[in-house]
């Protein structure tokens, strides 16, 4: 017989669907449904494609392919998220220009995903990197410049002097750097900060009709971290009033002390005579640690002000301390301390010797004691439960203008600038000031004379200026400048305008920015006019269907559903939510289980399979695997299962061809069980199950295999039909064995006949007195209790015992039961 010849195929297909424009974006029309099935947008390593990419893009492209030929205008694009760390490092390396390494890295990637045979519109493909994109990207920034969201802060940041960066919170560990174990100086930097907390309470509450993980809800939802409690001001004897962030005021009579964060404004006033030098130092020494470091260290440390403030409620005196478990950043920075009911707050008391009050009675008796209970020790609210007891107190506070409710959220405000090159310039400039008032801006220079830059005065780079591009360097290397090496670039950092200087922003955004809205810019990625054209906007978005790694649960959809709740109040979209459903695929494991990883050395090459055994193989391998958000290890040799599957389908195929399908009638078996797979297909495919899927089609290929004479076309057509989703080009390649003309994609979905995916007959066991003798394979609905009796007594088992027995009487319910009685 013919092999099945996959290369061939396979790049026969291709070209078909490249020459013809098969995947090309519908025009959308009214009466048909949309679907925009996204993936999220790989960054183009330098080391191609992954066998985790096509996991996900596999997933999206059987539903992009469904949604097509069930009648939907589908959107399906791929695209770029091309700026990065890794092209600029490779860049300080080696000294090739970032957008080099990335153009290269792009064309690896595009030419990897073809060759998988993805449905994907290559007409809408977007690079975050390209100039026509980055203009749209700052616009946006611009936009939420003018709406007062993008601010400069002086934010106190991880500072590597040997790495000449700023580190996150996450890569300073015990105040050195976790690369190199370099000394890391916390200092305050001038950055460019997003007010995403202003959103907190919408992002919140937008999450509520979603449909998306449950798990990566929760994650968002930890990490806006809502928390309802209040505040209460505790005034020292100088009246000076420290504001703390309370959940609960119920054990306000527990308080034994006041502590302060050591960036807490108060601190050296506060600090009474005596105590200075030892304050200092401490402050000075937990200066260097991060927050992160700060809140899990078990071991903690802290010191007496030596002043006090007085109870709101006893207005007894209560000593005040600073800690460094007390975050600066967090509520007011203060923390009322309740040593019986709060672990911290008890740890720091054991240590120091300080009271512990216990004043809710709850739990095995065991202090701290965390849980709701009820008051004691605390006058008027003794007796009260938790619940109630706060909102007494809460209410008490407020009539004495001590206090009052307060909504506080974990999340911070987002630090939106990094020195670094290889990111979209931010579209700001300042006027530049030269130390003599009288000094003459136009023979004047910055480049060469002392000046200042006037950084309180930010100005928006004017729209038709933009994009603002990034200058041409040679060392890209961020140096011992914090402001990054764009300030090096004198000639694109200092202008003139109007007789005047300027200096531009020398930050850069972060990678985050390119990926809050290529989803908006796939609509509509040739408009040289907006971001987004209304129409577009109301052709495709929401995304319905968006696929990508849990790795992203937390930060890249947090930042873009914001910047998204921005353009939404701007007008400049009209769904408040830009990704309605929301899969992650599972990961895939190394064949020894562990995490592919290059050192382990278990990684697996997509194009090694698909040189091997072809594209379709590893999309039905990846999609047979397993349920699609499991995490599953790879195991080569059951790639081979699903090569046989394909041999023998198209073995089928074949013979059906070379019989010109002469058969014209196939057996009610064949004709049921097609019907069956045909719905189970179907239904398997709208619940992203596609193992069940596939293996519902190697069932019916192997009773297709197993039959004499070969199906009719028409069997072959709805089988050719439900493959391609998953096999596109050897689905292409039978559908046009039978006959088919162009794609199979014209061909619409499979459409089943309900009464031929149910069974028609049930077996029925056969009791005699009530005890089961023998069974019978008999029609659901024979109502003749004559024939159902003929049956039963033509079973063996049955006619033996039988022998010789007086029928009393027959209980028959047709598809249930079938029970003679006889006499005994
Ligand atoms: C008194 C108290 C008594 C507290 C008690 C807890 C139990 P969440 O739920 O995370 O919002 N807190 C407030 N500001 C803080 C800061 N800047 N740094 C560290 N801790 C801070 O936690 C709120 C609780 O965390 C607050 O309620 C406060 O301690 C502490 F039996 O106040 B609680």
């Amino acid at each position: 017989p013919t092999q099945y010849d996959f290369k061939q195929v396979e790049q026969k297909w291709q070209k078909y669907w490249d020459d013809n424009q098969t995947f090309k974006t519908p025009v959308r029309s009214p009466n048909r449904p949309k679907k925009y099935i996204l993936d999220m947008f790989p960054y183009p390593s330098g080391s191609g494609l992954h066998v985790g990419h096509p996991e996900g893009y596999t997933a999206s492209d059987v539903m992009a392919r469904y949604y097509r030929s069930t009648g939907h205008d589908v959107l399906h694009p791929m695209g770029w998220d091309s700026f990065g760390l890794p092209a600029e490092q490779h860049a300080i390396n080696t000294g090739t220009h970032p957008e080099v390494t990335t153009f290269e890295n792009i064309a690896t990637f595009k030419r990897q995903l073809k060759s998988l045979g993805f449905s994907y519109d290559w007409d809408k493909e977007i690079a975050t990197t390209d100039p026509e994109y980055v203009r749209w990207t700052q616009w946006i920034f611009l936009q939420l410049f003018g709406k007062g969201l993008a601010k400069q802060s002086s934010v106190s940041v991880n500072w590597c002097p040997a790495l000449g960066t700023v580190l996150a919170n996450e890569e300073v560990i015990n105040g050195l750097s976790e690369r190199g174990d370099h000394p890391v100086k916390r200092l305050p930097l001038r950055q460019w900060v997003l007010e995403i907390t202003k959103y907190a309470d919408r992002l919140e509450e937008g999450l509520d009709g979603l449909d998306w993980p449950s798990g990566t809800m929760t994650s968002q939802r930890q990490w806006i971290g809502k928390s309802t409690g209040c505040d209460i001001v505790f005034t020292t004897e100088d009246g000076e009033e420290i504001p703390v962030f309370t959940t609960r005021p119920d054990t306000i009579m527990g308080v034994t002390y006041v502590s302060l964060a050591p960036e807490h404004p108060l601190v050296s006033k506060l600090t009474a005579p005596g105590h200075e030098a030892e304050v200092s130092e401490y402050v000075s020494k937990t200066s260097s640690r991060s927050d992160l470091d700060r809140t899990s260290s078990k071991e903690k440390t802290g010191v007496f002000t030596g002043s006090y403030c007085s109870h709101p409620v006893s207005g007894e005196p209560v000593p005040i301390w600073v800690a460094d478990y007390v975050l600066g950043s967090y509520g007011s920075g203060a923390v009322m301390a309740v040593p019986a009911h709060d672990e911290r707050d008890f740890e720091f008391a054991g240590k120091f010797g300080l009271q512990v009050k216990k004043v809710v009675e709850g739990g095995d008796g065991e202090l701290p004691y965390t849980g709701p209970g009820k008051a004691i020790e605390s006058g008027a609210l003794d007796g009260m439960k938790t619940k109630e007891c706060k909102k007494e107190v809460m209410g008490m506070l407020e009539k004495m203008g001590k206090g009052g409710k307060k909504i506080q959220y974990k999340l911070r405000d987002w630090v939106f600038s990094r020195q670094r090159y290889w990111g979209e310039p931010i579209p700001i400039y300042f006027p530049v000031t030269f130390p003599s008032p009288s000094a003459d801006h136009t023979t004047l220079d910055p480049k060469i004379d002392p000046h200042e830059i006037d950084y309180d005065n930010p100005i928006a780079v004017p729209e038709d200026e933009l994009p603002l591009t990034l200058p041409p360097m040679d060392d890209f290397s961020p140096g011992d400048d914090p402001a990054g090496c764009l300030a090096r670039a004198a000639d694109w950092r200092y202008f003139m305008k109007g007789g005047l200087w300027y200096a531009r922003e020398t930050n850069t955004m972060p990678q985050w920015a390119g990926s809050c809205w290529y989803y908006l810019r796939y609509a509509d990625n040739s408009n040289g006019e907006m971001a987004i054209s209304r129409e577009a906007d109301e052709d495709w978005l929401p995304v319905d269907l968006y696929v990508g790694g849990a790795e992203h649960a937390v930060l890249h959809l947090l930042y873009a559903r914001f910047w998204h709740q921005v353009l939404y109040d701007l007008g400049h979209t009209k769904h408040p939510e830009p990704f309605q459903k929301l899969v992650h695929q599972g990961m895939i494991l190394g064949a020894d289980g562990e995490k592919m990883s290059k050192s382990r050395g278990n990684v697996v090459n997509p194009d090694d399979i698909v040189k091997g055994t072809g594209a379709d193989s590893l999309r039905l391998y990846e999609m047979f695997m397993g349920p699609l958000e499991a995490v599953k290890p790879w195991q080569t040799e059951q790639v081979q299962g699903v090569v046989r599957f394909q041999r023998k389908i198209y073995d089928v195929a074949v013979k059906g061809e070379n019989s010109g399908w002469e058969t014209k009638e196939e057996t009610e078996e064949t004709t049921k069980l097609l019907h069956k797979t045909m719905k189970k297909v179907t239904s398997d495919i709208e619940n992203m199950s596609f193992n069940t899927a596939i293996s519902a089609l190697m069932v019916l290929t192997n009773h297709l295999a197993g039959l004499k004479s070969p199906p009719t076309r028409a069997t072959m057509v709805q089988f050719a039909v439900m493959l391609t989703p998953f096999a596109p080009h050897l689905g292409e390649e039978i559908w046009s064995m039978t006959g088919g003309a162009g794609s199979v994609s014209s061909a619409g979905w499979v459409e089943w006949v309900e009464e031929l995916t149910v069974d028609s007959t049930v077996n029925m066991g056969i009791q005699v007195n009530g005890k089961v003798r023998g069974s019978m394979e008999i029609e659901k609905d024979l109502t003749d209790e004559g024939e159902a009796m003929k049956m039963a007594m033509e079973v063996e088992k049955v006619a033996k015992f039988m022998q010789g027995k007086e029928v009393k009487k027959v209980i028959y319910k047709p598809g249930k039961i079938l029970n003679i009685i006889v006499a005994k």
